[in-house]
């Protein structure tokens, strides 16, 4: 938080990267990586997303935690995330058998004795060098899209094609700011100057991809790619959360035809519904931010059904 009540993301810290080189530290091996995940995170989500496309399920273990932030070290106030102690103690949400850590605090603590950095999700970590790869989602979707191909399932999926580098690069740039931090710039906003603005970059960008996908199937053209699965990871969070949790409320995507057949379009793609639990999705926004929501009730609305018919195939005709 600014002093002029902008919110602002730190920057990720463990920045290492997994090579396909063999002479490499980090060298992309079946079975020595693991991916520790929130279903609630979009950053954490979108590696998962990338995960199931290449096909890398095999070769790289995933573990879930629970989706509502609780105290992570007796005596503290810090808030973040946890493992289930069992299989059952809350659905979707995985006890960490790897390294028998209770939070991903301690995970970060194993990593580096002097971390003083956010407890964040997505971690890469390496099972070899017990240490943490990496921690900034739009590395780790790197990697997996190209340093895994000897192994991957489907190493013919291209989610950075260099024919569309340059265009994904420019995509990014203003759907990161303006839509995947914007709805929380929107939503952390301490005043109103700064939500206003956030708010209104939000919808004109929004607005700008309902009008570029009415008349193509992707965000960069007819081919699905990275920046598909960025923008997907806040729009179907939208609806649910963001219109009312972060005050994102001019417009529900339902609203724009475009955007919310292309939501539903990408929800199909096969192995992505997998990474949606919005269960986990409410639970972990409206019940993790006493700022913002102090006594944790979740909106019952409103069950949309992103598995329903869409019209994109129209594009592919
Ligand atoms: N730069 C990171 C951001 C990840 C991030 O902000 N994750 C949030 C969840 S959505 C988190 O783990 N926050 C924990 C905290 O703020 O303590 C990435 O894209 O990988």
């Amino acid at each position: 938080m600014t002093d002029t009540g902008e919110f602002k993301r730190t920057a990720s810290t463990f920045r290492s990267f997994i090579s396909r080189d063999k002479s490499s530290e980090f060298y992309a091996e079946s079975g020595r990586y693991h991916l520790y995940i929130s279903y609630a995170c979009p950053w954490a989500s979108r590696c998962y997303a990338f995960l199931k496309l290449k096909g890398l399920e095999d070769d790289i273990g995933v573990t879930s935690v629970k989706p509502k932030w609780e105290r992570t070290k007796e005596g503290e106030d810090h808030f973040g995330w946890t493992f289930p102690t069992s299989e059952d103690e809350d659905p979707g949400a995985d006890p960490d058998k790897l390294n028998g850590a209770k939070t991903i605090r301690e995970l970060y603590e194993f990593s580096s004795s002097n971390y003083t950095g956010k407890y964040t999700v997505p971690v890469l970590w390496d099972k070899k060098n017990k240490t943490i790869v990496n921690n900034e989602s739009s590395e780790i979707t790197r990697m997996l899209n190209t340093e895994f191909n000897d192994i991957a399932k489907y190493p013919e999926v291209d989610l950075y094609p260099p024919h569309l580098q340059s265009q994904i690069d420019e995509v990014n740039d203003w759907v990161y700011n303006a839509i995947n931090n914007g709805v929380y710039k929107c939503g952390f906003a301490k005043k109103q100057e700064p939500y206003e603005q956030a708010f209104k970059e939000l919808f004109n960008a929004l607005n700008r991809c309902e009008e570029i996908l009415s008349h193509q199937q992707y965000i960069c053209g007819n081919v699905l790619t990275e920046s598909d699965i960025r923008l997907f990871v806040t729009l179907i969070r939208f609806d649910e959360v963001y219109v009312v949790h972060f005050k994102c409320n001019k417009k529900l995507v339902r609203e724009y035809p475009n955007l919310f057949n292309y939501t539903k379009d990408i929800y199909q793609v096969p192995g992505i519904s997998s990474t949606v639990n919005m269960d986990h999705i409410k639970r972990h926004y409206y019940g993790s931010h006493p700022s913002i929501n102090s006594y944790g009730i979740i909106p019952l609305g409103s069950d949309i059904d992103y598995s329903a018919p869409h019209d994109r195939a129209r594009f592919t005709q």
